[in-house]
């Protein structure tokens, strides 16, 4: 195959053309309410056209459950395709311009001449993620019973070689974060020693720690169970931000949306952190009932709201050190990922947004006066007003789609990439 089918700039012009008239009468519209609240469109416009998130080079495959994976026509077959579907995903919705790389499912062969296609497809590299839940083929020990915390040293060096091995490819690709997640822990009462487990993760996250360039952060993603049912060692956020502190300024926790009890607190366990200053980062998804890795603010939208209320918050006030990486982690498994990723990465940019129309001073007031119902109103004012004129405005202004799922179904991609791609086995799409 020698040409590969793309997006153009003038199909994507040729069909805002169409939209561009409610467009236009729908910006002038809420342009005129906001300006009775005294919020000026077009500088939220600008905070639109500021916002990013990273794709995961996993998510662009069809994912599964542990029963079974229904794999989709002309899914991308290696990280040479998937780079081509994330930029797809950003031509439309010019919020996603960079990749958070999983090691080895894309692990690059040659790291250099992956740099240099991604960039010339407009694309850089987010955090590095490291994978010691799983055994590769040729590995010499086995990750069964751990990896950073097993008994065996042996099994814990193999396991820092791997986040080693991360860092060092991440170097070459121009990122600048790692992120560690474990699936150690135990399934039944007994199986592990719980401190010394804990001991052992400290050890082997310091070693970690250690190879970090000085531009560097390594994030630890906590996550209550599974794959271990009865205890994980890096179970919530008080553990992974003891350990945070333990290893120094360049360790910070990861918040993943789904890695929670239900009903959990998420947004105040996200303040928490950022007034500690250990909030890193983000794995946005959605979930009704564990790590369900559903699209961003499919199920709860009112609590992604939250979430990016205290994140803005934060920003506005100049909370110290605020830099908190977003990266999208999601598992696809009945719809199209480019369609998926498209619509959260506009899902967290409507949140990021309708939290910049908070009205913070009305907010502090009812607060400091006891009002709860002025204090809810005062944020229920913010999620409910619809600013899909101000994210598709400063897709169109960037020279992306003003619809870009329309616009993506009219071009026919993924029927063009099923005649492109056909089906190749073993395609290291996450079930995770
Ligand atoms: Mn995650």
């Amino acid at each position: 195959m020698t040409a590969h089918f793309e997006i153009s700039d003038g199909f994507i012009a040729e069909q805002n053309q169409d939209a561009q008239t409610w467009l236009t009468e729908d910006y002038e519209h809420l342009g005129k309410q906001l300006q009775r609240r005294g919020v000026d469109i077009e500088s939220l416009t600008e905070r639109a056209q500021s916002f990013r998130v990273a794709v995961p080079s996993w998510g662009v495959g069809t994912g599964g459950t542990r029963f079974a994976r229904f794999p989709g026509a002309g899914e991308p077959r290696g990280i040479y395709e998937k780079l081509a579907d994330c930029a797809t995903i950003n031509k439309l919705v010019r919020a996603t311009p960079t990749v958070s790389l999983h090691i080895p499912w894309d692990k690059p062969a040659d790291a250099g001449e992956l740099r240099a296609f991604a960039a010339a497809l407009g694309l850089g590299f987010d955090a590095m993620n490291s994978n010691t839940f799983q055994d590769q083929p040729g590995q010499p020990y086995s990750y069964k019973f751990g990896s950073l915390t097993h008994p065996d040293r042996a099994v814990r060096e193999q396991a820092i070689a791997h986040n080693l091995e991360c860092i060092e490819i991440g170097q070459q690709l121009g990122s600048k974060a790692h992120t560690v997640w474990i699936g150690d822990g135990g399934n039944f009462p007994g199986q592990q020693h719980f401190r010394r487990a804990l001991e052992r993760y400290l050890e082997s996250m310091r070693e970690i720690y250690a190879a970090l360039p000085a531009d560097w952060r390594v994030f630890m993603e906590h996550k209550f169970y599974e794959p271990a049912f009865y205890s994980t060692v890096i179970n919530d956020w008080g553990t992974s931000y003891y350990c945070a502190t333990q290893l120094g300024p360049k360790a910070q926790c990861l918040v993943d949306l789904g890695h929670h009890a239900p009903n959990v607190n998420i947004e105040m366990i996200v303040a928490r952190l950022l007034q500690f200053g250990k909030l890193g980062g983000f794995h946005f998804n959605d979930s009704k009932y564990g790590d369900d890795d559903l699209d961003a603010g499919s199920i709860k939208p009112f609590q992604l709201f939250l979430v990016f209320n205290e994140l803005v918050d934060a920003e506005i006030n100049g909370v110290a050190d605020f830099n908190p990486a977003y990266m999208l982690d999601q598992s696809h498994n009945v719809t199209d990922p480019i369609e998926s990723l498209m619509l959260s990465a506009v899902e967290l940019q409507r949140a990021y947004v309708q939290a910049h129309l908070v009205d913070r001073a009305a907010l502090a007031e009812a607060q400091d006066k006891g009002d709860a119902i002025g204090a809810l109103a005062a944020l229920k004012r913010a999620f409910t007003t619809d600013v899909t004129p101000i994210i598709a405005t400063a897709r169109a202004r960037a020279g992306g789609a003003v619809d870009p799922l329309a616009t993506y179904r009219a071009s026919g991609y993924r029927q063009y990439k099923a005649e492109e791609r056909p089906a190749a086995q073993g395609i290291s799409a996450g079930i995770v």
